[in-house]
């Protein structure tokens, strides 16, 4: 294995990036040179989104990078697509929705296939965004379709995770998996156009509300549309102090 390969990754260089991640998402030959070099980047966060197909997480991803972008912060956006191969449609529309993105010098975007049974993350993702943080972007975003065990999973890997649902998830929020609604950090009512969305939004809070057992920090609800840009300004804000809240939890003494 070139060390300069990894060298130059680290600088940034976006063929490099794209080479070492090719190497550690298919164990080829020194692809553990690359994860010991990773440095333990503690302050780059990784934002985890998940939810069901069509929810709008690729749009409402595009809507982020352009805000995270227009503060001249470097982000890293990796998509898993549980159900691919088998659906090769959906990769390439997440192609077209982060279209503007991808020959943009700010933004690094890999699109990774799952090869993990169950419908889970590919087993490197983990590998994979501690890598990225090591190569100078500001945050990591990574999206999943929330499909089998991906979001349990995406929410252990992620520093804040964001459920996306829309207005008519209202009538099943009943009957939702369980465990779905333990991974959200943030609750994203996205499609807010759509009729429905404050009655579904009210619905979420009082349900947190009162199954909140006050372990950890309460999640919120933002209505977005990812399509106009509507809500992203609050959705960024939900998640910097999400994210602050954490921290100062993470560093206090804990009394005897
Ligand atoms: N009306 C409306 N449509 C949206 C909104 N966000 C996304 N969409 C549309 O929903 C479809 C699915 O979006 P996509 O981002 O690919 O969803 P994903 O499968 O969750 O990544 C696309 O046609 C988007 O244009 C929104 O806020 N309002
Ligand atoms: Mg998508």
């Amino acid at each position: 294995m070139d060390n300069s390969i990894i060298q130059l990754a680290r600088q940034g260089d976006r063929k490099c990036i794209a080479r070492c991640i090719s190497l550690i998402e298919n164990e080829a030959e020194g692809y553990e040179a690359i994860i010991s070099s990773s440095p333990a980047v503690q302050m780059v966060p990784l934002i985890g989104i998940t939810g069901p197909p069509g929810a709008g997480k690729s749009t409402l991803v595009d809507a982020l990078v352009e805000g995270y972008v227009a503060e001249e912060k470097k982000v890293a956006v990796v998509c898993v697509d549980p159900s691919s191969p088998f659906n090769k449609g959906a990769l390439l529309g997440d192609r077209i929705r982060m279209n503007r993105w991808y020959n943009h010098p700010s933004v690094y975007i890999r699109s990774l296939a799952s090869r993990g049974s169950m419908g889970g993350l590919h087993p490197s993702t983990k590998q994979i965004t501690s890598f990225l943080k090591g190569c100078g972007f500001d945050l990591i975003i990574l999206e999943t379709v929330g499909v089998g065990q991906s979001e349990i999973e995406i929410a252990r890997l992620a520093d804040v995770c964001l459920l996306v649902l829309v207005p008519e998830a209202g009538d099943e929020i009943q009957f939702m998996k369980a465990g779905l609604m333990e991974v959200a950090d943030i609750f994203v009512v996205n499609k807010a156009d759509r009729p429905g969305a404050v009655f579904f939004a009210t619905q979420l809070k009082n349900m947190l509300h009162s199954s909140s057992s006050n372990q950890g920090l309460e999640a919120s609800v933002v209505n977005t549309v990812a399509t106009t840009g509507k809500g992203i300004e609050e959705l960024k804000t939900s998640i910097a102090s999400f994210l602050n809240n954490k921290n100062q939890d993470n560093g206090r003494i804990d009394p005897q």
